[in-house]
């Protein structure tokens, strides 16, 4: 029930992360309803409805509260923040990507529903999530929805996610990337659509420039952190899975942060990030900064 890095205010992460993801998994269910063609409907609803922490979804509605705006102003963001997160995914799976066979502990879309379905399902959740956020978007100006229509085209384009998968499909096997390219990995690949979900609610919030850019900066933030976490995870399970020496890597042809610069200075460098990105919050009512705190924190101290 506390936040490490600010423990002024009391404020029940679970109960608010459960919460908002009920509603965000019910918003989701009735945006991709069962309709013929069958066969895309329920391959994409197979992949959307599996789970998964909804982490974007719940920053959309976070940062859209952080000004006063309504959580049904942010839902339509929040779920195309989520569907395009999961096409994402679907297509990272693919036999051409990753080639995996689970995901969300469930069988991959393609495993399934075959290729061809799942690179189809992927690309009709992709328009689907613009074409939701341009009718279902209610209660803000035309301007607001350009703006984070064009906040989301962005994050996700080729100067964003789809340049960090590119660089990172064609870094495939070099164990030594340099911190400068890591970087732009996760900051593409994985921040990106993080930073995207923060904004796009803080917009519609009605947060004004100087205030989103507070929080584009709080999402940046965590954005890296989310993969300096993930790195150092990996080694801790990598040690005890091997039942040996703490430093050990599993996936040995993987750049990582402990990898380049070691566990301690990837501590000190996630320990900065938490305090950079709550640091964007000073100034903000407390209690409406809370969940974004909160999950800056979740997202440092998580194990697993
Ligand atoms: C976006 C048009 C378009 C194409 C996609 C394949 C591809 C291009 C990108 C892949 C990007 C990728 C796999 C990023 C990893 C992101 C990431 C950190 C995933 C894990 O996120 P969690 O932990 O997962 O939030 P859950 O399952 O909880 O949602």
């Amino acid at each position: 029930i506390s936040s490490a890095h600010n423990t002024k205010i009391t404020f029940d992460f679970k109960s608010y992360m459960l919460e908002k993801s009920n509603k965000v998994n019910k918003a989701l269910d009735a945006a991709v309803s069962l309709q013929d063609p069958i066969k895309i409907q329920e391959s994409m609803r197979y992949s959307l409805l599996a789970g998964g922490k909804r982490i974007r979804p719940i920053l959309s509605i976070a940062a859209c509260e952080l000004f006063g705006g309504h959580e049904s102003t942010a839902m339509p963001v929040a779920c195309a923040a989520e569907m395009i997160h999961t096409m994402s995914l679907m297509h990272d799976d693919l036999p051409c990507m990753d080639n995996d066979d689970l995901r969300r502990g469930k069988p991959t879309n393609h495993k399934v529903y075959g290729e061809n379905v799942a690179v189809l399902a992927g690309d009709a959740m992709l328009a689907l999530a613009f074409h939701h956020i341009a009718t279902e978007t209610k209660g803000v100006s035309s301007d607001q929805v350009v703006r984070v229509i064009v906040e989301l085209a962005k994050a996700i384009g080729a100067e964003g996610l789809i340049a960090g998968q590119i660089v990172d499909e064609c870094s495939e096997g070099n164990s030594n990337l340099g911190l400068k390219n890591l970087e732009f990995i996760h900051r593409s690949k994985t921040a990106a659509l993080l930073e995207g979900s923060v904004v796009m609610g803080a917009i519609l919030g009605g947060g004004n420039d100087e205030q989103v850019e507070k929080v584009r900066n709080y999402a940046r933030c965590i954005g890296l952190l989310f993969q300096v976490v993930d790195d150092l995870l990996d080694v801790t399970k990598s040690s005890k899975e091997l039942g040996k020496t703490a430093g050990k890597d599993l996936v040995a042809d993987k750049t990582t942060y402990p990898k380049l610069i070691g566990i301690e200075k990837s501590k000190e460098f996630a320990d900065k990030l938490t305090k950079e990105a709550i640091d964007q919050l000073v100034g903000f009512d407390l209690n409406k900064a809370a969940p974004l705190t909160a999950i800056a924190n979740y997202i440092a101290y998580r194990n697993n």
